[in-house]
């Protein structure tokens, strides 16, 4: 059962530098069979020099993708799809869908007079309103307006749901969240509202009223 060996030599006094020879070939392989490994093999591949990021550099324009995002909407309704998103895909972390290194991040779209079901989950997110109107989000009991620049925390495991007034128009946001972060650390959980909905238990926007004010500025 000779599989794909690894043998990660650097040539640096202090580093990993064991040349294969039949005898020690033989001992990987019997290592493999008890789910086991020699260190020396891999320790100059798990201990870089210094930080090292799988993530390319992407620059992703609004302009691209508006078009691309508003077009979800003729193609999956939120019930189906949970929530309509083109996320970010960065090719060298598509394995767990971040934007770059551990931040997801993607552009949702919800039409006038829709609403996506009340949900929480151990990942945290923002949320930047990039245009629309009527747009609101209900977190733990509070309810939010949301107009054009505006921005939304969700904080880990708060409830939250956004909808659309009828009488608004199509809105776009970019959510960030730290879940390839959350699902990394193998602490993930994802739970839907028993209602489905929340009930508000605030006036509109005291959020904002009590926070959104003095010296803190656009
Ligand atoms: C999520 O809960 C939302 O609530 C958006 O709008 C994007 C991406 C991954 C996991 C949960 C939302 C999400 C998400």
């Amino acid at each position: 059962m000779a599989q794909e060996r690894e043998n990660h030599r650097e040539d640096v006094v202090g580093r990993a530098n064991v040349e294969d020879t039949p005898e020690l070939l033989a001992y990987y392989d019997e290592l493999a069979r008890h789910k086991a490994g020699a260190l020396w093999t891999v320790a100059n591949k798990i201990e870089p020099w210094e930080p090292k990021s799988q993530s390319v550099p992407v620059v992703w324009r609004y302009r691209d993708l508006r078009a691309h995002v508003l077009r979800s909407v003729e193609l999956v309704t939120p019930e189906k799809a949970g929530r309509r998103v083109v996320y970010l895909n960065n090719p060298g972390r598509s394995d767990v869908a971040a934007a770059v290194g551990w931040i997801y991040g993607g552009l949702q779209v919800m039409n006038p007079g829709e609403v996506a079901s009340a949900h929480r989950h151990s990942a945290s997110a923002i949320r930047f309103i990039i245009e629309g109107s009527g747009a609101y989000t209900v977190v733990d009991g509070h309810k939010m307006t949301l107009g054009a620049n505006d921005f939304v925390l969700t904080p880990n495991d708060t409830w939250h749901e956004h909808g659309v007034e009828a009488t608004g128009s199509p809105c776009i946001w970019q959510d960030g969240l730290d879940i390839p972060f959350v699902n990394a650390m193998e602490a993930n959980f994802y739970e839907v509202h028993p209602d489905l909905s929340q009930a508000v238990g605030y006036a509109v926007d005291d959020m904002t009223k009590t926070w959104g004010n003095a010296g803190l500025r656009p």
